[in-house]
Formats: C-alpha cells, sequence, structure tokens
C-alpha cells in the first residue's frame, strides 16, 4: 500500500544487529494488562501533537514534561505516538518517555513490519499496537509471536465483530475498541458497547478514542473494559497532566 512505501522511504535503517546492543532492548518490559486487569478503571495517556483530524493539537508539546506530569497524575500506562507523516512523533519520543517514566509505555503506530517491532522494543516500548483493519491474520500471527519473544505486550485494534472475529489469537494480551471510524473520523461511543460482549474474558478490554468524560468511563467500565485510551482530550488543553488527573 502507500503507506507502507511512506514507511519504507521515510526510516533510515539502523541494523537489527545495532538496535539489539541498545540498552533498552534487555531491559525487563512492565506489564499494561496486569495494571489494568488489577486496578480497573486505568487511563492510557496519549501523547500527540497533531493527528490527521487535529492538525494543530498541539504542535510543540515536550515530550518529557508530559509523560512525567501523565505518571504523576496516576495514568496506568502512556501511548507515544511515533508515526511521523500523519501525527508528527518519532521513536525518539518513545526514548524520552521511556527516560523518564517508569509505567508501561505503549508504541503507538502503524506496525507493518518486524523491524517496527524490535525497535520498539529496543526504544523502551512494553506494548504495540497492531491494527486489525492494516494486517492479515497471519501477519497479526507473526507479529504477535515476535513480540512476546521480545517480551512486549500487545494491544490489537479493532472497530467491528468481523475485524474482531478473524484477528483474535492467543498470542494477543488486550483487545482495543477504536470509537473513531478511521474512514470519516465520526467517534461513536457505542462501537465501544456494542463489541464488548464478543471478547472474552481472557483478553484485556481497552476502549480507545474520543473519550471525554468521567460518566463515558463509567458506563464503558460497565459494559467491561478495564483501559481507556485518551489522547486530544488531554493534549488540546494547555496543561496535558492536569487535565489527566481530573
Ligand atoms: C486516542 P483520542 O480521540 O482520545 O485522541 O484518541 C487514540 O485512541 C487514537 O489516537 C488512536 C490512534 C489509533 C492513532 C486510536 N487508534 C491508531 C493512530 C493509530
Amino acid at each position: 500500500t502507500d503507506k507502507r512505501l511512506e514507511v519504507e522511504e521515510q526510516k533510515e535503517m539502523v541494523p537489527v544487529e545495532a538496535l539489539q546492543l541498545l540498552p533498552h532492548f534487555k531491559r525487563k518490559c512492565i506489564s499494561l494488562a496486569k495494571r489494568l486487569r488489577t486496578s480497573p478503571p486505568g487511563i492510557i495517556a496519549e501523547f500527540k501533537r497533531r493527528s490527521p483530524s487535529l492538525p494543530d493539537l498541539n504542535p510543540d508539546a515536550d515530550v518529557a514534561e508530559i509523560t512525567s506530569e501523565y505518571e504523576k497524575a496516576g495514568a496506568a500506562g502512556i501511548s507515544v505516538l511515533t508515526d511521523e507523516l500523519y501525527f508528527g512523533g518519532t521513536a525518539d519520543d518513545l526514548m524520552l518517555a521511556r527516560e523518564t517514566v517508569n509505567i508501561p509505555l505503549l508504541r503507538k503506530d502503524f506496525i507493518i513490519d518486524e523491524y517496527q517491532i524490535i525497535e520498539a522494543k529496543a526504544f523502551g516500548a512494553d506494548v504495540i499496537l497492531l491494527i486489525a483493519a492494516l494486517l492479515k491474520p497471519e501477519e497479526i500471527r507473526k507479529f504477535s509471536v515476535l513480540a512476546r519473544k521480545l517480551g512486549l505486550e500487545v494491544l490489537l485494534e479493532v472497530h467491528n465483530q468481523e475485524e474482531l472475529e478473524r484477528s483474535i489469537m492467543p498470542s494477543i494480551d488486550m483487545i482495543g475498541v477504536n470509537n473513531r471510524n478511521l474512514k470519516t473520523f465520526e467517534m461513536d461511543l457505542n462501537i465501544s458497547k456494542n463489541l464488548a460482549e464478543e471478547i472474552p474474558s481472557e483478553f484485556v478490554k481497552v476502549s480507545e478514542s474520543g473519550i471525554s468524560e468521567t460518566s463515558s468511563i463509567l458506563e464503558l467500565q460497565k459494559s467491561g473494559f478495564q483501559g481507556f485510551l485518551i489522547g486530544g482530550n488531554f493534549m488540546k488543553t494547555k496543561d496535558p497532566g492536569n487535565s489527566a488527573q481530573k
């Protein structure tokens, strides 16, 4: 696809052998799934400077400052956008976040090859995102098995029952239901509510996108969700850490 080519063109490829020598590559990951299972509701606070729907979200946001505030505010984990083209992030943002906080970090990106998974580990991630809409089931299997081998957890993102059914497999730890329609950007929390009961209980359930009210979190928690991925609602304010506190 186009995205695949763009990713390849953008990347200055550091050889895998060099990635494996980075200090974080040997670090033992911290479990996000365990945190969400044992003390729900847990907020996964997201760091992003912009997105396709919000091009001026927080262009000059400082990753060390904001991730440290998220941690102080009690976030269960932090999602760091590392996609440059659409979200203005880099893998270096992930590494800076790792050097700042001691809570689980999710590498939020469009993962389409194994290299990005090795890079995620080497740059300090604990969890990777795999998007069902982008990947064939064989790819999800291959990528999630590699992630597990490296000690990373896997959050699988789905939008509907069909994606869930074809992509669910034992090498996945958490299932994230994205409330945003990727084509229209339209948001609907009912997408999460309707899909919740289709997700077996061995998977931690995360509701993603468009969450801005405590009342929505409580409702989604009643439907069975333990984790809540929140980005724009925090990043749009002057003081994202303070918004995460509330
Ligand atoms: C956060 P929001 O509406 O709180 O900013 O959403 C997160 O769910 C969203 O950034 C996201 C995303 C993704 C971004 C969900 N899935 C996949 C990039 C790729």
